[in-house]
């Protein structure tokens, strides 16, 4: 590796990049995953049998509509139904449909950090569900929340779906579940997916699919930096590998260099050496049990008020309030 004599980074992926790729073992941030590509891709994995956790969110939100409907309503009928990072809210569309048809008042604020994923949700909303007012906010999840706290005493539900918790680590998930605590209100609702521990082939299949799904997912980050800072990666020369440690309930992603190879970033002046068999850590997705989640939430200052699973148990979706 060859080290430039001056890196001034412009943005924060060029630092982040510089910093996975010059540290000892490698990584990257997964949450680089995801640009035009990487959102046709994860859209791509929600539909494959193998990746059970969309469906199965998707199952305990329509055979328990009414109940989690009610239970939003509960105690103060008004109120603002928050989605962070909603995605093209196909599950969502289950809640709001019910929740328009049988004259709840509420109004849906998706938030996303991508404008063009929040236009294409209410381009679909207003075809789909035109009586449903909808309030997009465009920015990352505290920019936004911040702003909705600064603004309005309506009542808070705030939605977290996909287990995308699974995405960070337990320090970092108490954090998030922290800083959203502190801008709830006492009568304010959390509604957050997590996925459970379950048959570790189960998992390991969810994320190394047949037909190379999340492989090209998995290596678009390095398809990014080839795009946007001048990098040469072979993504050829890279095999997609994933490892499940059942007692931990960790699954990580890796990027693995099938030979030696020097690999240039030109926007960051740099040589990055690999040996063969070198990794890059890509990813981790937490898989939980219910002392973990009960141990999260003690951590982070909430109370589980309920919980809803699927036959199986493999997902959960609980209601946590402060
Ligand atoms: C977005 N997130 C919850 C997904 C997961 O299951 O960790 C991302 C993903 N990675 C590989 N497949 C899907």
């Amino acid at each position: 590796m060859q080290k430039p004599t001056e890196v001034l980074f412009e943005t924060q992926f060029e630092e982040d990049v510089y910093t996975g790729l010059t540290d000892f073992p490698k990584h990257l941030s997964s949450k680089y995953f995801y640009d035009e590509k990487g959102d046709k891709l994860f859209q791509d994995i929600m539909n494959m049998p193998e990746y059970y956790l969309t469906r199965k969110e998707y199952d305990i939100l329509e055979s328990h509509t009414a109940e989690i409907a009610n239970l939003f309503a509960s105690a103060n009928p008004k109120f603002k139904l928050i989605e962070l990072g909603a995605g093209d809210g196909k599950k969502t569309k289950i809640l709001l449909k019910y929740l328009s048809e049988n004259g709840f008042d509420f109004k849906y604020q998706p938030i996303d950090i991508s404008q063009h994923v929040l236009n294409g949700l209410e381009d679909s909303l207003q075809n789909e569900l035109p009586k449903v007012k909808v309030e997009p906010q465009q920015g990352t999840y505290f920019e936004a929340l911040k702003k909705i706290k600064a603004e309005n005493s309506t009542k808070k539900v705030i939605l977290f779906l996909g287990s995308n918790i699974g995405n960070l680590l337990h320090e970092q998930a108490i954090d998030f579940l922290k800083s959203i605590q502190e801008l709830m209100e006492k009568e304010d609702l959390l509604f957050i997916g997590f996925d459970m521990k379950k048959n570790p082939q189960t998992i390991l299949d969810a994320y190394n699919d047949q037909t190379g799904i999340t492989a090209a997912f998995n290596k678009n980050v390095l398809s990014r930096i080839n795009k946007e800072l001048d990098g040469n990666f072979d993504l050829d020369k890279f095999i997609h590998w994933e490892v499940y440690d059942p007692e931990t309930g960790t699954a990580k992603s890796y990027l693995v260099a099938k030979e030696a190879q020097v690999v240039s970033i030109g926007k960051l002046d740099v040589l990055i050496d690999f040996e063969q068999w070198e990794t890059v850590h890509t990813e981790i997705s937490q898989k939980y049990d219910d002392k973990v989640v009960a141990w999260l939430a003690e951590k982070s200052g909430l109370k589980i008020e309920s919980d809803f699973g699927d036959t199986e148990k493999h997902y959960k979706n609980f209601v946590l309030r402060k």
